[in-house]
């Protein structure tokens, strides 16, 4: 179990990366016990999280400013039950939140100021963790599947798009390693955020 005061908050942490940067792999995470959950956008299981999961698989074509809109309120219809999980103590580690839905869009020639617009107003991480490894790396490991983003050319544009985005908040994982060394780098980073981010500190939006 993690020290961290009992009267804290939880961190709020996202990851972020191109397809197949190795984010999911998080085996990690469960020896840091109860209090941190592991969630991911987009949350196929709502109504929403229904027509995101068919536009993803190809099997319906939405408007580029409506798929946007739609990844946006999939975030938004979460956000009052990450607000209570964090005020009650736990920690979320979310794979993907709102510097997908800008990277994503703006990759696909959108506006990006417009494309930040909808995610005004949802919490801000204390955290992000960018899982950095190149379009063609991450092209090597185990190969594309199906969906709609899985594609070497876009994936460059995406990076190119997430570089835009950065800011001093966000740390760079190598995430080029071996697996077992990205997961090493990943455990050290959140469990010590778990000591110190956020502490004291109010929610920001
Ligand atoms: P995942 O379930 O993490 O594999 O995500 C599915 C795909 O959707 C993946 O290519 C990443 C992409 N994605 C995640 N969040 C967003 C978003 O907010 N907007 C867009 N356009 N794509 C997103
Ligand atoms: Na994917
Ligand atoms: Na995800």
């Amino acid at each position: 179990e993690h020290k961290r005061s009992s009267d804290s908050r939880g961190a709020l942490i996202v990851l972020e990366g191109l397809d197949r940067c190795g984010k999911t792999s998080q085996s990690y995470l469960e020896e840091l016990g109860h209090a941190v959950e592991s969630w991911r956008f987009p949350d196929r299981t709502t109504n929403v999280g229904q027509m995101i999961s068919s536009y993803l698989g190809n099997k319906s074509h939405l408007d580029d400013h409506t798929i946007h809109l739609l990844f946006s309120a999939n975030r938004w219809e979460k956000r009052s039950l990450m607000e209570s999980k964090l005020k009650s103590g736990t920690t979320l580690i979310i794979d993907r939140y709102s510097y997908s839905g800008v990277a994503f869009s703006s990759a696909k020639g959108l506006d990006m100021e417009w494309c930040k617009a909808p995610e005004i107003g949802l919490l801000a991480p204390d955290l992000v963790l960018y899982l950095d490894i190149s379009p063609e790396k991450a092209a090597e490991r185990g190969g594309y599947g199906e969906e709609r983003y899985e594609q070497l050319e876009f994936q460059k544009k995406l990076a190119r798009s997430f570089k835009a985005l950065r800011d001093a908040s966000w740390k760079n994982i190598n995430a080029s390693l071996p697996i077992e060394d990205v997961e090493k780098q990943l455990r050290e980073t959140v469990l010590n955020c778990l000591e110190t981010c956020g502490q004291g500190k109010p929610l920001l939006e």
